[in-house]
């Protein structure tokens, strides 16, 4: 009996050596990428962690960056459907307009993983799953930390009003819009003397950002508070207000999203007040979502990514072990 066990299992062993090398290892998952663009460090720190960990996992990438164009995006995803690619990861720069190339997908039985955002089809039928942060959650936690800080520093006796000026991100993008729902979620309910007097999309660039800015400022310099949907534009609003001969971090508190370096930098010079941070490393989770497709799991229709919220008070300490 003891033979025939010794003499199974060198056949087994014999046997999965002859396939492996006759080229029956398991094949190599090719993955179609389309990011949105490279609009800030945010995305820029985003697509690094795609590209690098397509290495780490040893996944076929097929790259394409739409350069902030969703008719790019959704040609992109047409070519990997044409190249029967295994699966399609998608940022959507904007919210809607995507079911007729997701139907195209899902006719073509190809899996599409939602990366950072998600769109507004109804049918979620259309995806595997959507990796990335609860934008909505996120503008809850920079109205949270606002009114504490405020109060804290006396800027808000809760009756007098607090003028804001609100840097949007780009028009109809996930983040634009449940940033600033969330915002307004916990103003609303909690603050009833603050109020958005001026709302603009500085698109989530610097330049952008720095323009409406300057716009706001020449319009009314009775601000209190920048409420920027990104780093990128609060970045740039800071150059704005130095430019008006204001100080940004104390005559103006500036609350903005991502937790990026240069977030960091401007909480150390005491410019930024306070950053939520947004995580862009999200090649690991696309690619562990991958291989999980590919070994006929099923996985859940939000995969949430871990992270908090940084300010004047904890920037430098954090700084050291910022990835981004
Ligand atoms: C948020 C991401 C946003 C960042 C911006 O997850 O989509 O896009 O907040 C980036 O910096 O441009």
């Amino acid at each position: 009996m003891r033979k025939v066990v010794i003499v199974l299992t060198l056949l087994v062993v014999g046997l999965t050596f002859v396939l492996s090398s006759a080229g029956f290892a398991k094949k190599k998952i090719v993955l179609g990428f389309s990011q949105l663009g490279a609009e800030s460090e945010w995305r820029v720190a985003c697509t690094k962690s795609i590209q690098q960990s397509a290495k780490d996992y040893d996944i076929d990438l097929i790259f394409s960056d739409a350069q902030q164009k969703q008719q790019n995006q959704i040609a992109a995803i047409r070519s990997f459907i044409a190249r029967k690619v295994d699966v399609i990861g998608l940022t959507c720069i904007v919210e809607s307009g995507w079911g007729p190339v997701l139907r195209e997908a899902k006719a073509a039985h190809i899996p599409v993983i939602m990366i950072d955002r998600g769109c507004d089809e109804k049918d979620t039928s259309l995806w595997a799953t959507k990796i990335g942060s609860d934008f909505v959650k996120e503008g809850q936690k920079a109205a949270k930390w606002l009114g504490d800080y405020l109060k804290k520093k006396g800027i808000d006796d809760g009756v007098k009003q607090i003028n804001i000026d609100e840097l949007q991100g780009t028009v109809g993008s996930a983040p634009a819009i449940d940033r600033k729902k969330g915002f307004e979620m916990v103003m609303n309910a909690e603050h009833p003397n603050w109020k958005i007097v001026r709302s603009q999309s500085g698109n989530f660039t610097d330049s952008e950002g720095k323009a409406v800015m300057q716009a706001f400022l020449k319009a009314d310099k009775n601000v209190q508070v920048v409420f920027a949907h990104n780093d990128q534009m609060a970045l740039g609003a800071i150059q704005a207000i130095e430019e008006a001969g204001l100080k940004p971090g104390k005559d103006i508190t500036i609350v903005s999203m991502d937790g990026v370096k240069g977030a960091f930098v401007a909480m150390m010079a005491g410019k930024l007040n306070c950053t939520v941070e947004c995580n862009p490393l999200l090649g690991p989770q696309l690619y562990q979502a991958a291989e999980d497709l590919m070994d006929g799991k099923t996985l859940p229709k939000q995969i949430d990514t871990i992270e908090g919220v940084f300010d004047e008070t904890t920037a430098a300490a954090a700084f050291p072990n910022r990835q981004y």
